[in-house]
């Protein structure tokens, strides 16, 4: 890397974290951030310091089914996410369930990341999960990933490449909404009087955030190979260079806002092998963060670019 580089990438790296869920850490109430539903008795919504061995807060969320009732608890939040190729997810959660299967009771607690479009309309979701009763299968909508029980886990990952990578029937230029979901739900079946099925779900440091420092040059699949945006950050007009190898193939390349919106198509055709170099002359456009997306049938990679006058 050369030191304009390292410079630039410290400059960018200082403004560009944002957390966008509010009391992830669970360390003030919960009517701050999250959204709270329970149905059943028995079902609960808390928050301790004593869930795990750490000094600070998580949550409980849980739910005991008694005899011929399904009851659940849920917690969640929605944050938007205006581009998801720049938005991370992280979290840690622990699950429990218990259920006089044998009678035909079920338990399952849950930690759901939903995408939605920007209307809040389902899209498709990964779900972390555990349920002892059965395993659940992943489709083109859902991301099925079956957790043991009784440990802490962490998660993390890029919501864009997830979706991407494990959700073939959502296009995730159309996630604008992450809602984040923790789950108990049971079912008591027939014989029991008391407590049929318990399901818990434990989180902390859930979070998901925007980052936007200088992504690193990689090679695609589908043999193209995205430069760097050049000056970076610029003041009128700046240059984009990629490779295209193998085939000749339609490529285009956008400029996108911040919040999604079509800026300007700068390449929108067929193109032969070989390293190409674009302008983009942005001397009427503000001030601001943007995005060029390069994109082909199989392949699809974003850079930003940064106007500062
Ligand atoms: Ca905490
Ligand atoms: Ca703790």
């Amino acid at each position: 890397m050369s030191i304009l580089g390292l410079v630039v990438w410290l400059v960018i790296g200082a403004w560009s974290k944002e957390e966008l869920i509010v009391n992830g850490d669970f360390e003030q109430p919960l009517s701050n951030g999250w959204t709270e539903e329970t149905e059943g008795t028995w079902s609960s919504i808390m928050q301790s310091p004593y869930y795990d061995g750490d000094e600070d807060y998580e949550v409980k969320v849980s739910t005991e089914a008694g005899p011929h009732c399904e009851t659940y608890a849920y917690l969640w939040q929605t944050v938007n996410t205006p581009n998801p190729h720049i938005v991370e997810f992280s979290g840690k959660a622990k699950f429990e369930t218990v259920a006089y299967q044998s009678e035909g009771s079920w338990a399952v607690a849950q930690l759901i990341v939903v995408y939605a479009d920007a209307g809040g309309n389902y899209l498709g979701d990964t779900r972390m999960y555990n349920y002892p009763y059965g395993s659940w299968q992943s489709d083109a909508t859902h991301h099925a990933i079956e957790i043991a029980g009784g440990v802490w886990n962490e998660f993390s990952f890029n919501v864009g490449e997830e979706v991407d990578n494990n959700l073939s029937g959502v296009n995730s230029a159309n996630v604008k909404k992450v809602q984040i979901k923790i789950t108990a739900n049971g079912f008591g079946a027939q014989i029991c009087i008391g407590k049929d099925a318990t399901a818990t779900t434990y989180a902390d440091e859930i979070s998901v955030r925007t980052e936007t420092g200088v992504e690193e040059e990689k090679i695609s699949v589908d043999g193209i190979h995205f430069s760097q945006v050049s000056p970076n950050p610029f003041g009128e007009k700046t240059e984009i260079r990629y490779q295209l190898e193998g085939q000749k193939k339609p490529i285009s390349l956008k400029v996108y806002s911040l919040s999604g919106n079509l800026i300007e198509t700068l390449i929108d055709e067929e193109q032969e092998p070989g390293c190409y170099a674009t302008h983009w002359n942005a001397k009427n456009i503000p001030s601001g963060i943007y995005f060029i997306q390069l994109k082909t049938e199989r392949f699809e990679d974003t850079r930003k670019a940064i106007i500062m006058r």
